[in-house]
């Protein structure tokens, strides 16, 4: 007899798409203000209606970076957890809707605070840059909403395991459970500098800001930040693509594994983002390189599953010779392609961050347009294609519809023009980079200096990118609203792959929670009690708060 697959209860799946469908307006809005960038950048073009490129570019960077990320993320371990672990209980499902609502009015307050022009600070909102008020308290709200949901997948996740004790819990909850935690130990220091310095400093409570500080406790929730992006990618590698390509998970341990190094390794290494920071010790920023260096290692042992699955399958599928898995592969299905082209990228891009997190290199690179070229390689596309690539069957799944041939070849182009585009505009910014073109920087030919007059045509192949891309929007757009709202009714998969028979018995030591929160709170203690100490006994003198851009 065939086993009936499992769905997402009705219930669950409307609370995860309530978070897929803000995280798909926010990239609307947010790529459209990503068009506009590149155009006011490469100097042919104007801002209408007395628009700001700062205040923009903060749309641009909240949006897509911490509100279309988070969004889609916490939508998607709902719905992982829901499948996997078992429907969501009343209680949990209802924290889970007052974490949605306190996060989308988090997001509304800050949003206003920007489309008034009150806080054209960017998405790092660095002192002594002084936004309005709402907009550290609505920022402070998405994080207590996250946080709300994270604690109701704790509740449920512990429900699971009660019931089935001794046994190795599902992997695909394991690793949201391992990405909400990381997440809850990261945003410790976001809410700590908004909640203590930022909102009392913005509301005239106190006239000056500590700005080291408030950068360290920024960038040690920034770092783990991009892994609370990365990691859901990699639940859709190790445990979805195996089961869309027809081969198997190579191995569940090895799976695990990264995600508990990603855990340990992916917080205290804040400083790499702070290497040309004066007043914190080479001795600390060095240890730090160190901690950056070991957190590579769960993604090459990532980079290396994801070959041996593929190679695994071609080889059943009768493939021959070094690289004959490579055709076996389902080229023409958008929910293994998307992602494998995320992979692909993956390669140039980490080799970024290694150059990044290489100090002398840093110094080359650092608050050059390099930078966003980097990132644009990691989370907007790595990241963002995977995601794409999980929204096509996840969004049918939930709404109870299927996907078309013609939405899937319409997916397949969206993916191509992602990727072109991509390599336009960030190749153009990583060689800007290395001519000295700063980032978060509105067009300036510097008083048409011969070193600025090099960058322009890198900066005109930017906006031929962003162009591009915002084609890509346009078609991502069309194929999510065909998803959820036109496509077919019908039934579709959530794929949930299994594991390779020959693979190793998972070691329980890696459900150990305590045991691995308990390293990771040692490590952090390490990396960060001598530095803060010091920064504190040797504090520079506050700083006003300067609204000038605003
Ligand atoms: Fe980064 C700056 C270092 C990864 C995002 N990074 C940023 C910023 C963002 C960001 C947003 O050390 C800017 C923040 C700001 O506004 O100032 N980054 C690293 C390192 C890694 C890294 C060492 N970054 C990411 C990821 C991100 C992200 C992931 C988002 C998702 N980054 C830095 C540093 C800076 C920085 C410095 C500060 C720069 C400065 O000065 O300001 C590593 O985690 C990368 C490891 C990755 C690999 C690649 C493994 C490859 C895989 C693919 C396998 C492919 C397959 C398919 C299987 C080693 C897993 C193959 C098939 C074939 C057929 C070939």
């Amino acid at each position: 007899m065939m086993k009936m697959e499992s769905k997402v209860a009705p219930l669950d799946a409307k609370l995860s798409m309530a978070h897929i469908y803000v995280a798909f307006i926010a990239l609307a809005l947010g790529g459209t203000a990503g068009l506009l960038q590149t155009l006011v950048r490469s100097g042919q073009f104007q801002l209408p209606a007395g628009i700001g490129y700062y205040q923009l570019l903060t749309v641009h960077g909240v949006l897509l970076g911490l509100v279309l990320t988070t969004f889609f993320i916490v939508g998607f371990l709902f719905a992982g957890l829901s499948k996997t672990s078992g429907t969501l209980s009343d209680k949990v499902r209802r924290s889970g809707w007052i974490g949605f609502w306190l996060m989308t009015f988090g997001t509304s307050l800050t949003a206003s605070a920007i489309l008034t022009g009150k806080a054209s600070v960017l998405y790092t909102f660095y002192a002594p840059l002084m936004a309005h008020p709402t907009f550290y308290i609505g920022l402070a709200l998405v994080v207590v909403g996250s946080w709300v949901s994270g604690i109701a997948m704790f509740i449920h996740f512990a429900k699971w395991k009660k019931q089935h004790p001794g046994k190795a819990s599902p992997l695909l909850s394991y690793m949201a459970i391992a990405t909400m935690i990381l997440w809850l130990i990261a945003t410790l220091g976001v809410a700590a500098t908004v909640l203590i310095q930022y909102i009392p400093w913005s509301l005239g409570f106190v006239d000056t800001i500590d700005v080291l500080i408030s950068r360290t406790l920024f960038w040690y929730f920034g770092h783990p930040l991009v892994y609370f992006w990365l990691l859901p990618a990699y639940m859709a590698w190790y445990v979805i693509i195996p089961k869309i390509i027809g081969g198997k998970i190579f191995s569940d341990s090895l799976a695990r594994l990264s995600f508990v190094l990603f855990l340990l390794f992916s917080i205290p290494v804040g400083f790499h983002h702070q290497l040309t920071e004066p007043g914190i010790a080479p001795s600390w920023k060095y240890l730090q390189v160190i901690l950056t260096f070991l957190v590579i290692i769960p993604s090459l042992m990532t980079a290396f599953s994801m070959f041996a699955t593929f190679e695994m399958y071609g080889r059943s599928k009768g493939a021959t010779g070094l690289f004959g898995w490579f055709r076996k592969l389902p080229w023409g299905d958008a929910r293994f392609f998307a992602p494998f082209m995320g992979m692909l990228i993956f390669i140039p891009a980490g080799a970024g961050g290694i150059i990044n997190a290489s100090h002398q290199l840093n110094q080359v690179v650092h608050n050059t347009i390099w930078v966003t070229g980097h990132f644009h390689l990691t989370v907007a596309t790595t990241v963002l294609l995977t995601f794409f690539g999980i929204a096509y069957w996840l969004i049918p799944h939930l709404t109870g519809r299927i996907m078309t041939k013609a939405m899937n070849k319409l997916a397949i182009v969206q993916t191509i023009v992602w990727v072109i585009g991509m390599t336009f505009m960030s190749s153009a910014m990583h060689f800007a980079g290395l001519l000295g073109a700063p980032r978060r920087s509105s067009f300036s030919t510097y008083g048409d200096s011969a070193q600025a007059l090099d960058w322009i045509p890198y900066q005109v192949a930017q906006a031929v990118g962003g162009s591009i891309l915002f084609i890509g929007i346009i078609l991502i757009i069309v194929i999510v609203t065909n998803l959820a709202f036109f496509a077919p009714k019908g039934e579709t998969e959530f794929p949930i792959g299994e594991v390779e028979e020959a693979a190793e018995k998972t070691p329980m030591i890696l459900e150990n929670w305590k045991l691995w929160v308990g390293i990771i709170v040692v490590l952090i203690l390490v990396a960060y009690t001598v530095p803060f100490i010091e920064m504190i006994q040797h504090a520079p003198p506050g700083s006003k708060g300067f609204n000038h851009l605003l």
